[in-house]
């Protein structure tokens, strides 16, 4: 039973976990299992994370829900019955409030709890975590499980406050339901959640203005329910399905392929590509040719492809030339959709090509583009996050000698294993920057469980602080940088944060994915956690 925490103590609880999300869901559960006492400090009203936040029509899963929910109990895994192969944003949310009362966890968690600073005391060796309301938390253990999407980012447009109708950001969307029935809306952005809501709206709105700044190569989700049979066989399979999960790369259930483009003749290539555009979600990144990602011809044929489509679906051929982009494929982290490109058939549906005709600002009634003034109801900006660091740099947390978490990682964040940085001994981050790429809850799971036994391993072993070293932490962001483009995603993506202006340009993701994760994960255990300064600063355990 590891307990850190006395009565009366230098702290209030062992480990506090900020973020309700599946990240920090899980990790209070195996902080709590694992015997500490804990606290989870959640912003919102609810659990859910970006699930509770993105609830925008057409909000969904684009890994297979299966795959995205928890693996650690075979009973939830069973009872659970996901309703389609990728479940929409209510689901979800229900799934996780069900897996909070579930295991008890909701006693642990308190709402609309903002943190605004968390500041490392060397002398206790504590973090004081202090909330918007003036609440003040001390704990052993500071783990901010606040994920890499989760800061909205809008864009500094000219009299963007001005706009009298009504505005709504995607990863900020208000809880009760937004009225299109009959407006005039506009969409700016056309990454994931801006093609997400796009087909969704359109059936109801009077009239729909797409504002593009960057086409996206999507292509279909193909997302359906799934059948009585499946459920049984998903339940029948579950061991084999956490092993390879497991064992993936990218998290996925879909298999690799094995054949480069230039093993198949022309018409081989076309049917297969056919069979990649019919296939679900992210195979198309994932089991797609393996020469896809590194070599220009395949990833150019690949982009004809899925142009020939677009041509073929949207019959405005000006529009279809907007819709197709000029850049590689997965240089963006590409979207799937379930009728996008064919919305833009509608009458009532148009697209402004920001490349050619830029926003000039906003007006009180509408948006002002090079090409005039139109007029909307709704603004909805699906303009994105700041990646990986946006959460973490603004909760005013400081470490050793008062150090800002923002000065130390002003030219990018340095990382071991993307869960301790140096300077802020007992303090953790799963899931944010430098973890792996590909289906989020099983890396940052990963990264949770790992926490969760050096935490143990401490606690056995009589220490209460635990401070990466610097030269692990060295080797470990040289890892990402150096290998920052062998990656699927270039340096126009978020990934490199190149979306947020004057943010440092530097790879937030891992490369090496869950392999490079395990197989380090697996040098600390055998070297008794070298890596870290294990330390003790309070007194005797209670
Ligand atoms: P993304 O993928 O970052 O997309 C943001 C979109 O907003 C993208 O099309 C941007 O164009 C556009 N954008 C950003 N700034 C502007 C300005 N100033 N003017 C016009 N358009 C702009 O965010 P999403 O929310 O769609 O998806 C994020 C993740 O959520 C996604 O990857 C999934 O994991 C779920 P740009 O490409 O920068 O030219």
């Amino acid at each position: 039973m590891c307990r850190v925490t006395t009565p009366g103590g230098a702290t209030d609880v062992d480990v506090l976990v900020v973020g309700a999300g599946i990240t920090g869901i899980y990790q209070l559960y195996r902080a709590r299992e694992a015997g500490f006492s804990v606290q989870l400090l959640e912003a919102g009203g609810g659990v859910g994370g970006t699930w509770f936040w993105n609830r925008y029509p057409g909000a969904r899963f684009d890994s297979e829900s299966y795959t995205y929910g928890y693996l650690f109990s075979k009973e939830l895994f069973d009872e659970w019955e996901w309703q389609e192969h990728f479940a929409e944003q209510p689901e979800t949310e229900r799934y996780l409030n069900h897996v909070v009362d579930r295991f008890d966890l909701r006693r642990h968690i308190r709402f609309g709890a903002k943190v605004t600073s968390a500041v490392y005391d060397e002398a206790s060796g504590c973090w004081t975590v202090v909330v918007d309301d003036g609440t003040e938390l001390r704990a052993r253990y500071f783990v901010a499980a606040t994920g890499v999407l989760s800061v909205p980012f809008f864009p500094d447009v000219p009299g963007r406050e001005n706009f009298r109708g009504e505005s709504h950001h995607t990863g900020l969307w208000p809880p009760e339901p937004v009225d299109f029935t009959g407006k005039r809306v506009a969409v700016i952005g056309t990454g994931s959640s801006g093609v997400q809501i796009i087909p969704v709206i359109a059936r109801e709105v009077e009239s729909l203005t797409v504002y593009q700044r960057t086409a996206n190569w999507c292509t279909p989700l193909n997302n359906r329910p799934i059948t009585p049979e499946e459920q049984r066989q998903l339940r029948a399979d579950f061991v084999a399905i956490r092993e390879t999960l497991n064992t993936s790369v990218s998290g996925f259930l879909h298999p690799v392929h094995d054949r480069a483009t230039s093993d198949d003749s022309k018409e081989e290539r076309a049917a297969f590509f056919e069979k990649m555009w019919n296939s679900p979600g992210f195979s198309k990144l994932t089991s797609n040719y393996t020469d896809l990602l590194l070599d220009h011809d395949a990833n150019a044929e690949w982009c004809e492809f899925i142009a020939g489509k677009i041509r073929s679906i949207v019959k405005d051929p000006d529009t279809a030339a907007k819709l197709i982009p000029d850049h590689r494929f997965a240089e963006k982290r590409p979207p799937f959709v379930a009728g996008y490109y064919e919305t833009y058939n509608n009458p009532n549906v148009s697209l402004v090509d920001l490349k050619q005709t830029p926003i000039v600002r906003l007006t009180e009634h509408g948006i002002e583009t090079a090409e005039g003034v139109r007029e909307f109801d709704i603004v909805v900006w699906a303009t994105g996050f700041d990646f990986g660091t946006g959460a973490l740099s603004r909760m005013g947390i400081r470490g050793r000698h008062g150090l800002a978490l923002t000065d130390y990682w002003a030219d990018g964040p340095k990382t071991f294993l993307g869960v301790q940085t140096a300077g802020f001994p007992n303090f953790f981050f799963p899931g944010g920057p430098h973890a792996a790429a590909g289906n989020n809850p099983r890396y940052n799971g990963d990264q949770v469980d790992f926490i969760t036994d050096t935490l143990v391993y401490a606690c056995e072993h009589g220490y209460d602080t635990i401070e990466v070293d610097p030269a692990a932490e060295e080797e470990w962001t040289n890892m990402i940088d150096k290998r920052a483009s062998l990656g699927p995603f270039g340096e126009s993506s978020y990934f490199f944060g190149t979306n947020i202006p004057g943010k440092p340009k530097r790879y937030l993701l891992n490369s090496g994915g869950r392999p490079k994760l395990f197989s380090v994960i697996a040098e600390v255990v055998e070297t008794d956690y070298q890596a870290f300064k294990l330390s003790r600063t309070s007194g005797p355990t209670g």
